[in-house]
């Protein structure tokens, strides 16, 4: 169809019906997972539509999570992600889980240093006054895919370094013979916020789980203190359930 027959035929606004034609596209195939759009202005010459339009029409599905703009390349078709099962039953890291499953993983880093601790990591760490507090908060990765959003705090004398963790927090405890033994997750149900959904690059209002794992050393004391946002999209948590006796 020219761009005449197919814009005016249906309603709304043009960025709109720009907007569902290129959402038909990506459900019907036509535009498949990771195959790139044109760019703008050649989208633009194409419909006959302004630069401005078609931008919006983009925006919008980036929103949406149906397009991920990649610097310097363009947009992209997203691809759906890959379902990850977790067992709810072993005290593992993010790093052993994704790569059992044969997947490398990247951080970004959003903060990581040493801090004064907010109240309620003095109460969770068990802080004495004055005592600061090692932060990591990232953006975790597994296979290129945005999977959550990671906030550990760690009293300063377990984590005296927070920037030697480079790739796996676990590892680096491990090494200084301080690997917990033992943790207490919380999992509760969110809508992710605008800024999570567009770093995990899902669209806005989608459902996430917000976890928090408090993790103990064989001593018994508290090791670390971790809120997360996991993609709701992408996690299965499974345990095993038995009958007490
Ligand atoms: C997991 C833990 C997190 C821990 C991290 C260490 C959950 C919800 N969270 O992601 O508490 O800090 O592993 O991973 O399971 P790393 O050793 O790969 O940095």
């Amino acid at each position: 169809l020219s761009p005449k027959e197919w814009l005016g035929r249906s309603a709304g606004p043009r960025y709109v019906q720009l907007r569902r034609r290129l959402e038909e596209g990506i459900s019907s195939g036509v535009l498949p997972p990771n195959s790139s759009l044109p760019p703008e202005r050649e989208i633009a010459e194409l419909t006959e539509l302004s630069r401005v339009t078609v931008r919006k029409a983009i925006q919008e599905l980036v929103r949406q999570g149906a397009i991920e703009q990649r610097q310097g390349s363009g947009s992209f078709v997203r691809a759906p992600v890959e379902k990850v099962e977790q067992s709810l039953s072993h005290l593992t890291s993010f790093t052993e889980d994704m790569k059992r499953r044969g997947k490398d993983t990247t951080s970004k880093w959003l903060e990581r240093g040493v801090f004064m601790p907010s109240p309620d990591e003095v109460v969770a760490l068990g802080l004495a006054a004055g005592d600061s507090v090692s932060r990591i908060y990232r953006l975790r990765e597994a296979g290129g895919q945005p999977m959550a959003l990671e906030r550990a705090s760690l009293p300063l004398d377990i984590l005296p370094n927070p920037t030697e963790v480079t790739t796996s927090l676990y590892a680096v405890l491990e090494r200084n013979g301080l690997r917990p033994v033992r943790a207490v997750q919380k999992i509760s149900a969110i809508n992710l916020e605008p800024v999570e959904a567009e770093l995990l690059g899902v669209a806005e209002g989608t459902a996430g789980l917000s976890i928090q794992r408090t993790s103990y050393l064989e001593t018994g004391r508290v090791a670390e203190l971790t809120r997360s946002i996991y993609r709701g999209d992408a996690y299965d948590f499974v345990a095993e359930l038995r009958l007490s006796s």
